[in-house]
């Protein structure tokens, strides 16, 4: 290679290009200036270059940014904002923070790290590092990115400029996890990029920093993670199914389960959202294909967790019968909106899902949010549901806010049934169905709890 990368990464002169400001590279962004490097952060939004340039958070609601230290590096020059080309051009350093969503066929849709890649291909010079953090399947980075890379600069990937995959691991608004302590995965075209990419994320990664031998081992381990996840969390879904038909409270069993040192516990619910969970084992299904194998285990375990919104959606229409409760008529309130607790990410929400499955039924939905003004929730086309002066008969709850679970439902005098979407709540006056948790059981203790007043 032409250039000393190694020592400009060294003394910090490397100049770092990060294209995508999302939950990934506005993070990202905060802690590698904050190392002392320049940061130029490429974005298509113009509202977020805007922002971004006058020192303010583009994203208010990922809770981890610090916007004091974001409004200073910005007023250093140590962050600027701009469009993708303009980021890229004269850096040393490209890092690809894109999203990778899916096609609606749920096949891959690499148009954003298509484009980043010829962005940064247009302007690649001899000793660059790219790095791709955007979560894809085994292989993607060589056959897509680094073939755009070396289509738009006429260069060769791992011979005239370094590639590495490090996947994201970021876990949005889960303090616990901060970007910096979160250990990292580096696999690199060549030896030589691995070991460059591994010198620069030491600079500003705390946590523990594990290289593997190429771009798929890296791409592979980011996959088979959310795969792990998703088929654990699908086949606990399968599993809440079967102890609504036995008598088994699946709470209760995986307590006692987790008393055995390698099970792992993980819970059934309303469904699976975010854009890990549920997109990453798309892309592994997908690259697997591609070689002639089919993951049907991971594919089953995805549509288990797909039919849950559905399922939910049954046990309430089950409920309404044996109550005698016309659920058309009935008023149906969904508390939380959001694809787990204690967020405001919507992506993918289960709990959405669920709501537009009763309004295709013709059942109105009304939504209650604690992390949401009721006029967040009207712009997004929900009708509200207000606590202090409305009434209904039905809870479905959507998500699991630490708040609800401590809710006083005795203040909504017309209630008549609660849906336990995520099994967080404790007993209550009045019937709660649970996914998996045998609602009689729970409906027993509830009536039996409730003639006693
Ligand atoms: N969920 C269940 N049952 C479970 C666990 C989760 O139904 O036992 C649901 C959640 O309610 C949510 C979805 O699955 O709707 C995803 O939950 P998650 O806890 O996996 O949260 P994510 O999507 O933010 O996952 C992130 C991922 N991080 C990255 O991809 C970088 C994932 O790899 C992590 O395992 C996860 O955080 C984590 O462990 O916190």
């Amino acid at each position: 290679m032409v250039k000393n990368l190694l020592g400009m990464v060294e003394d910090k002169s490397a100049r770092v290009c990060i294209l995508g400001i999302g939950y990934v590279g506005l993070p990202l962004s905060i802690i590698i200036a904050q190392a002392g490097y320049k940061v130029l952060c490429g974005e298509v939004s113009e509202k977020k270059i805007n922002l971004l340039n006058r020192g303010l958070n583009p994203l208010p609601e990922l809770k981890e940014i610090d916007g004091n230290k974001l409004k200073c590096l910005v007023e250093e020059k140590r962050i600027i904002a701009s469009d993708p080309e303009t980021a890229a051009t004269n850096t040393d350093i490209k890092i690809i923070c894109v999203p990778t969503p899916m096609f609606p066929d749920k096949s891959p849709d690499l148009t954003s790290v298509k484009s980043a890649s010829r962005t940064i291909g247009k302007s690649l010079k001899r000793g660059d590092l790219v790095i791709s953090e955007s979560s894809v399947g085994p292989g993607m980075t060589r056959k897509v990115t680094c073939k755009v890379l070396e289509e738009n600069s006429g260069l060769k990937a791992g011979q005239d400029f370094h590639v590495v995959a490090s996947p994201e691991r970021i876990d949005p608004g889960n303090l616990a996890h901060t970007i910096e302590t979160i250990p990292k995965i580096i696999g690199g075209v060549s030896d030589s990029s691995t070991s460059i990419g591994k010198s620069f994320y030491q600079k500003f990664i705390e946590g523990e920093i594990t290289t593997v031998s190429s771009l798929e081992a890296a791409e592979a381990t980011k996959m088979l993670e959310n795969a792990y996840r998703a088929l654990n969390i699908g086949f606990i879904n399968e599993f809440a199914k079967f102890c609504d038909t036995s008598g088994i409270d699946i709470m209760e069993v995986v307590r006692a389960a987790s008393t055995k040192w390698s099970f792992q516990p993980h819970y059934p619910g309303i469904g699976v959202g975010g854009h890990c969970i549920t997109k990453d084992p798309y892309y592994l299904i997908s690259a697997a294909e591609e070689a002639g194998v089919e993951l049907k285990t991971l594919r089953n375990a995805l549509w288990s967790n797909e039919s849950m919104p559905h399922y939910v959606f049954n046990l309430l229409k089950k409920d309404c019968d044996e109550m005698g409760l016309e659920l058309k008529t009935a008023k149906v309130a969904l508390f939380g909106i959001a694809y787990k607790g204690d967020t405001r990410d919507i992506r993918n929400s289960p709990a959405l899902i669920f709501q537009n499955i009763l309004e295709r039924q013709g059942i109105a939905t009304y939504v209650y949010d604690p992390l949401f003004t009721e006029k967040e929730l009207k712009d997004m086309g929900l009708k509200t549901f207000n606590l202090e002066n409305e009434q209904c008969d039905i809870v479905v709850i959507g998500c699991d806010h630490p708040q609800f679970k401590s809710f006083d439902f005795k203040q909504i005098k017309s209630l008549k049934l609660i849906i336990d979407g995520r099994n967080i709540l404790p007993k209550q006056d009045v019937p709660v169905t649970g996914v998996g948790t045998n609602s009689n059981l729970r409906r027993k203790d509830a009536i039996h709890h409730s003639t006693r007043i």
